[in-house]
């Protein structure tokens, strides 16, 4: 497989406020590591990982393994930086909106951050993952998991509880909000079994303009 070799070109976002974990948490799921560093991301900057999706083969039931390229963009929470972000969130296709669970603040912000995210995406029901982060820090907790849990219900979202620090729930974030992208493609007139029908899977580019033209909203 050669770099540029893959079925589709999937982008998503974290967003959230300054210091919740979001570089710290694409980067235990792009690399498998802890970064214990507090290191202040400017701006934007993306990570990749390449996976497999099973989804719906030509005949419409059988499954097929899709490559794909995932991009992670990790955007600064900053206000200052905020007209860069907006920017954006209109090109992504599905959203990791975290918070820290030893920080009542940051949860309460996820209602702005909705906001935001509403205002500024593709649809005004993008595909979303709410993600508490830092759940190894038991004692210092301060958002219940019952609250949490109860907003995203009322948004209609999946959560998670996660930790970068011990990796867990971490892959099972990503790979949630990727099904649901995934999926909403392949509810849309053109999802991955008509590309394949089509004789073979996009082409890096097609895959790219395609997806972002297969909103399902
Ligand atoms: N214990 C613990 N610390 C974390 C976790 N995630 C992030 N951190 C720490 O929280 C700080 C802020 O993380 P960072 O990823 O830079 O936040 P960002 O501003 O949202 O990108 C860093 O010092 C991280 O090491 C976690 O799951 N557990
Ligand atoms: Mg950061």
């Amino acid at each position: 497989m050669t770099d540029w070799d893959y079925d589709f070109l999937i982008k998503l976002l974290s967003l959230g406020d300054s210091g919740v974990g979001k570089t710290t948490f694409l980067y235990r799921y792009t690399d498998n590591k802890f970064n214990h560093k507090f290191t202040t991301t400017v701006g934007i900057d993306f990570r990749e990982k390449r996976v497999t999706y099973l989804g719906t083969g030509s005949d419409g039931t059988t499954e097929k393994t899709f490559k794909v390229h995932l991009q992670l963009w990790d955007t600064a929470g900053q206000e200052r930086f905020r007209s860069l972000t907006t920017a954006f969130f209109r090109d992504a296709m599905g959203f990791l909106l975290m918070f820290d669970l030893t920080n009542q603040q940051s949860f309460l912000n996820v209602r702005n951050w909705m906001s935001q995210l509403q205002a500024n995406a593709y649809c005004d029901s993008p595909d979303i993952v709410l993600v508490g982060t830092k759940a190894d820090l038991n004692d210092l907790r301060d958002v219940q998991g019952k609250q949490a849990r109860d907003l995203a219900d009322r948004y209609g979202i999946p959560y998670f509880e996660t930790s970068s620090a011990t990796g867990a729930e971490v892959d099972q974030a990503v790979t949630t909000l990727l099904d649901l992208v995934m999926r909403r493609m392949e509810q849309s007139t053109e999802g991955p079994a008509s590309e394949a029908a089509n004789g073979s899977a996009a082409t890096n580019d097609q895959a790219e303009t395609s997806t972002s033209r297969r909103c399902a909203c």
